[in-house]
């Protein structure tokens, strides 16, 4: 089967399969608080995704003002050091997504109007999130399985920002919940700080997170 991947087999996307857009928001586009490079170059290729789907759920980072994640909520530590919480190891942002800040919006060249769900992440001020299944204590559940289960949902497809952090953790956590999970590759942009990127891939790999490329579903 593998050899064929060349061949650009076209996969068809079925009426209950999801669209997940991860955290498409202002702060993670160039311009942003937490900025990931060529962010806004993968929005076109989402929308031209999005049309092959009749489901579409995106996810929202949505954080306190004084989060956890925040590096400035840590005295003398900076953005991308990493500090031990009760729940494990955290890396330090810059302040981003802010509950009601326009960096917190997602994108209007966003054009997915038959989006379903948004589900917000990352509210609670001493949890991160950035899977949107599960909060950062591997405890707290969003509520995103139990909306896709009860809607009969077994396919996820998955594009965003960023790979490394949002994505990544989405998709496994999206095969944990035992649905079948594809990362559309170029339709997401990463942060790559000190090895995230490769270590993203990797995991997901042993996690069975399926890697494609947009031309498989856009033929
Ligand atoms: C994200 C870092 C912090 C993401 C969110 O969307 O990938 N990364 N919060
Ligand atoms: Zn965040």
């Amino acid at each position: 089967m593998d050899q064929n991947r060349g061949y650009a087999m076209t996969t068809a996307i079925r009426p209950t399969d999801v669209l997940v857009i991860v955290d498409v928001q202002y702060d993670f586009l160039p311009g942003g608080n937490l900025a990931v490079a060529g962010g806004d170059e993968i929005v076109p290729l989402i929308n031209q995704l999005a049309k092959k789907f009749t489901n579409v759920v995106l996810t929202q980072d949505w954080h306190p003002a004084d989060h956890i994640s925040f590096a400035s909520q840590h005295q003398g530590k900076t953005p991308f050091e990493t500090v031990e919480l009760a729940y494990g190891t955290q890396v330090l942002w810059p302040d981003h997504c802010v509950w009601n800040t326009h960096g917190a919006a997602i994108t209007s060249e966003l054009d997915v109007p038959h989006g379903q769900l948004i589900i917000r992440k990352g509210y609670h001020r001493q949890i991160d999130s950035y899977s949107g299944f599960q909060e950062a204590d591997r405890e707290t559940l969003t509520g995103l399985a139990g909306y896709l289960n009860e809607r009969d949902v077994d396919r996820l497809y998955i594009v965003g920002l960023a790979t490394d952090f949002c994505v990544g953790w989405t998709a496994i956590d999206a095969a944990a919940a035992g649905f079948d999970v594809t990362v559309i590759e170029d339709a997401t942009r990463a942060i790559d700080n000190a090895g995230s990127l490769e270590k993203a891939w990797a995991d997901m790999e042993d996690a069975g997170v399926v890697r494609a490329m947009s031309r498989e579903i856009l033929g």
